[in-house]
């Protein structure tokens, strides 16, 4: 091979190579879904063992292309003389068949004892646990010990083991919050479940990793990490009733509305006493019809908006809850998020007798953030 034939082919390559190396770390390794910004045990073993596959397939890349690139220089051809014509090489074979296997045994290691330490389960009497439903396409999250419902917000404490079970009341989606931990399937009938734990409070991002449909990039959700004492309010908050309406206000007007269009899918009193139970049997009904008819069931399971009014986002976690996005959302739900079953079943969309106008939106959207525990509310985070 001539010198400029190598040059050729060898400039553009590790060109490329360089380039891909600047850009993935252009991309920052602390944007909001970087598995490289650890915040929890189970994320940072994770994170250790990677880098750990990584850093040794580096070494071997180097050495294994090292070899290929002194060996085509070394013996390029150099006459018309064929080389010497050999067949086989017991001591080449030996080594590098045993070699692999040592690098083999040296990642299984770490690997298998990685899987042990995130399958094996805390003790439930010391953890908080959370029961968490995939829907098409939002998040439940259901606390069996607090009789607490929530959706597309999961509080937890900083530095506690919580055990989260997963499941799916329609199809497989996939429960996953890059800085915390590792992701695992949202699977109908069968209970999966996952350990984590964070170290500081603050603002995480969650996604659904599986694909579930129409809106599966679209499916996300956040995770508000407290301080013991905060997370302590939060529940307090989640059983106070919001603060009483003035009768006659737009929140009041807007009260009625929602009970008449929004109230048979969403429920939105759950701080009651015994909402729990009634909540979940609701869910589950709705899913039952749901099997039965997988396109047109009118009856669709919705996200509980109790106390929305201090949510911080919503869509499941596509934009942050104000008056704004709000009422975009109510009038259109296509405006922010394709395909949902809100847009398709609700009769305000699809019955010409029952479109609202946009000053009952507004009120609407003023009642939903008047949703909030008549005291002052817990601190506010940053995100992560
Ligand atoms: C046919 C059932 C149905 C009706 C009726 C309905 N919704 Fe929904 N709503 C849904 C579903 C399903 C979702 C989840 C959509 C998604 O994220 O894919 C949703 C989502 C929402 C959300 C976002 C929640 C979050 O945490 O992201 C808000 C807010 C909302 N609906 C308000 C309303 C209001 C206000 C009305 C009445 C004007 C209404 N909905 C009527 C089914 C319904
Ligand atoms: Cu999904």
């Amino acid at each position: 091979m001539t010198k400029k034939k190598l040059k050729q082919i060898f400039f553009p390559l590790f060109n490329s190579l360089f380039l891909i190396f600047f850009i993935s770390c252009g991309f920052g390794f602390d944007s909001p879904m970087s598995t490289f910004d650890a915040q929890g045990p189970v994320a940072q073993l994770q994170k250790d063992l990677f880098l750990f596959v990584f850093w040794l397939a580096v070494v071997v890349f180097f050495l294994v292309e090292g070899a290929i690139l002194y060996a085509s220089y070394r013996y390029r051809q150099k006459d018309e003389k064929l080389p010497v014509q050999i067949h086989g090489n017991a001591k080449l074979e030996l080594m590098w068949t045993i070699l692999p296997s040592i690098i083999i045994v040296i990642i299984a290691v770490p690997t298998v004892m990685g899987i042990w330490k995130t399958q094996v389960m805390p003790d439930e009497e010391k953890s908080i646990i959370v029961d968490s439903i995939g829907h098409q396409w939002w998040f439940e999250f259901r606390y069996p010990e607090e009789e607490i419902v929530t959706a597309n917000e999961l509080h937890i404490p900083e530095n506690k083991d919580v055990i989260v079970n997963i499941e799916s009341q329609d199809v497989i989606h996939s429960f996953w919050i890059p800085k915390i931990a590792g992701k695992i399937d949202m699977v109908p009938n069968h209970q999966n479940k996952l350990w984590i734990k964070a170290d500081s409070p603050g603002i995480y991002y969650g996604q659904c990793a599986e694909f579930c449909g129409i809106a599966h990039a679209l499916m996300k959700f956040r995770v508000v990490v407290h301080t013991k004492e905060d997370f302590e309010e939060w529940k307090n908050d989640m059983r106070t009733p919001p603060a009483a309406l003035n009768p006659g206000s737009e929140e009041d007007e807007g009260r009625k509305l929602f009970i008449g269009n929004c109230s048979m899918c969403h429920t939105h009193d759950s701080y009651k006493k015994a909402a729990y139970h009634k909540e979940i049997q609701n869910q589950s009904n709705r899913w039952e019809e749901w099997k039965k008819d997988k396109e047109y069931s009118a009856i669709v399971s919705a996200p509980n908006l109790t106390h929305f009014g201090n949510r911080l986002t919503i869509g499941a976690g596509l934009k942050e809850n104000n008056l704004e996005t709000l009422s975009n959302w109510i009038e259109n739900p296509d405006n922010i998020k394709i395909g949902t079953r809100m847009k398709n079943h609700a009769a305000i969309y699809n019955s010409d007798d029952q479109f609202l106008t946009s000053n009952e939106i507004d009120q609407i959207a003023k009642y939903l953030l008047s949703l909030k525990p008549d005291r002052v509310s817990v601190t506010t985070y940053t995100n992560k």
